[in-house]
């Protein structure tokens, strides 16, 4: 680490280049036919790393070779399943900077986001670690004398994660850590555009686990070869679980194909994420988190800030200071101590220049918008923006109800701002588009925020904090177009990758019927006194 001329700490070194990225499957390997470079959003001409990309029978090889190592890997004690996850998470801990150098070099997500993702990895395996001395059962009073109920916790079996480059390496932690955890087996399907990084927490996690060949394979594949090997994999009974995180759209093709297999699929979908500000809200505060929410990871992340619903008392002073603080925010080059950096690939600029089309004449933009430029320039941008995907970050103010702005997840530097008058009419907008992952509330009122809490659709509310930033260990997920209700991290994720099995015990000698063979007591219905 070393301190640049503000005194931020950057980054000491450019992540070194790294071989070919492969799928990996039973422990080797195994090259693809079509060979592309992931580079790096920030300077377009720098290759990150070299990928070979499989196809759909790739992916089915890798869930065959995860179908033969489960049993196996099942029978290890859960406790020593805990171990390796706790080794994973050392090792992590020891790479944590190179690590996330190469996320900040891969997608362009500034270097403290980035060392705060790893973080997020390593909290993942600390909770965890010790579940594997846990994975409580319980023990159940029958009904009948001489007999007992238990429940146990056993693995689903075969799991399939396919997971977003936005959070290349903390996310697919949150599926991977508690999957094998309980005894199950894994093939990962991490973004094209992040594979390099993907492939380093591959790694890590054989190697500082000392997983056995199977437990864990890679497939670096697109997408619709993957969808056409997870479905010849759910046809031939190679996939018992699917975790996916991505768009909406592609969550509800996943749900229902795996629907027709009779599986739930646990979906972490996308957001249009609300905050409010009532009229008793710390201005400055709301600005802050408004302006994190909006904008970290160029306001990239399922959890980014849609729209500020401010009351209108409010209004002009609340957006006054958040276009200064934003006016005022370092963009630029995310080695260095920036607001946001770039798009996190040539696919997320090309799409985010098709929402600024939905800009319409009622909206008010502040200050410049679209791609930053030479013509079209950033005050204090740090670096040279020509050489990478930036976008000036944007406040439009106005939008309503019905705007594609304000229905459509816009995912990007882009922030809307509507007014209301009752708080009733706040959550409904809030509720409005349909989504429901994470919402916010600024106010110094109890009052609002538990009504607030009691009537938002989101699966996470945040008071008087941003929308992003949920810690790894409460339950993450959403409701409506964000989710089909499943919850990822902490103790609910266990629901996702274990089946519940009851046994009962009856050490009676006889057939007891349960209700039909029971004891009554007599109770006398009519004393009064
Ligand atoms: C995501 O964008 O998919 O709460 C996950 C947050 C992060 C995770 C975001 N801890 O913003």
């Amino acid at each position: 680490m070393s301190g640049d001329r503000s005194g931020n700490v950057i980054p000491r070194a450019a992540p070194a280049l790294r071989g070919l990225v492969t799928s990996v499957i039973d422990g080797a390997p195994v090259p693809g036919g079509r060979t592309l470079p992931s580079t790096n959003p920030a300077r377009l001409d720098e290759v990150v790393g070299e990928v070979s990309f499989g196809d759909a029978s790739t992916f089915v090889r890798a869930a065959e070779s995860a179908k033969k190592a489960q049993e196996e890997w099942a029978t290890i004690p859960a406790p020593i399943r805990g171990r390796a996850i706790a080794h994973i998470g050392r090792l992590i801990e020891e790479n944590a900077e190179a690590l996330a150098r190469l996320v900040t070099a891969e997608i362009g997500k500034p270097y403290s986001e980035a060392l705060g993702e790893v973080r997020e990895i390593i909290d993942t395996c600390d909770f965890f670690l010790g579940e594997g001395r846990r994975l409580y059962g319980q023990t159940v009073p029958s009904e009948m004398p001489d007999k007992q109920l238990f429940t146990f916790r056993r693995p689903v079996g075969t799991v399939a994660v396919i997971t977003a480059g936005n959070f290349p390496v903390a996310v697919p932690a949150w599926y991977i850590v508690p999957a094998l955890l309980a005894g199950n087996t894994v093939v990962w399907k991490p973004a094209e555009y992040s594979a390099v990084s993907s492939a380093a927490f591959h790694e890590l996690f054989v190697r500082g686990g000392g997983l056995p060949d199977g437990v864990f394979n890679v497939v670096q594949a697109d997408g619709p070869a993957t969808f056409s090997g997870l479905k010849q994999s759910l046809e031939a009974g190679l996939v018992d679980k699917v975790g996916f995180t991505g768009s909406s759209a592609v969550g509800r093709e996943i749900g229902a194909l795996t629907g027709r297999h009779l599986q739930t699929a646990c979906l972490e979908l996308g957001g249009k994420n609300p905050l409010l500000v009532t009229p008793s809200a710390d201005l400055d505060l709301a600005v802050e988190g408004a302006l994190f929410s909006g904008f970290g990871t160029a306001g990239q992340r399922c959890t980014s800030l849609g729209t500020v619903i401010v009351h209108a008392s409010v209004h002009d002073q609340f957006l006054a200071r958040f276009n200064a603080a934003l006016a005022g925010a370092r963009v630029g080059d995310p080695t260095h101590d920036v607001l946001m950096g770039p798009m996190l690939d040539a696919k997320f600029a090309e799409r985010y220049e098709e929402f600024l089309g939905w800009v319409q004449p009622h909206h008010a933009v502040q200050a410049a918008y679209g791609r930053i430029t030479k013509d079209n320039p950033r005050d204090r941008f740090v670096g040279d923006p020509s050489t990478g995907l930036y976008y000036h970050p944007m406040v439009v103010d106005g939008v309503r109800l019905g705007d594609r702005i304000f229905m459509e997840e816009t995912f990007g530097p882009i922030v809307g701002v509507t007014t209301y008058q009752s708080l009733n009419e706040a959550i409904e907008l809030a509720n409005a588009p349909g989504y429901g992952l994470s919402s916010s509330i600024y106010t110094t009122d109890p009052k609002d925020a538990f009504t607030f809490r009691d009537k938002i659709s989101a699966g996470m509310v945040s008071i008087n904090n941003s929308t992003s930033g949920a810690e790894a260990h409460l339950p993450f997920g959403g409701n409506g177009k964000s989710g089909n209700g499943s919850r990822q991290s902490g103790v609910w994720v266990l629901d996702q990758f274990t089946r519940w099995q009851a046994m009962n015990w009856d050490y009676s000698g006889r057939l007891q019927k349960a209700q039909m063979d029971i004891i009554e007591l007599a109770p006398d219905t009519t004393f009064r006194l």
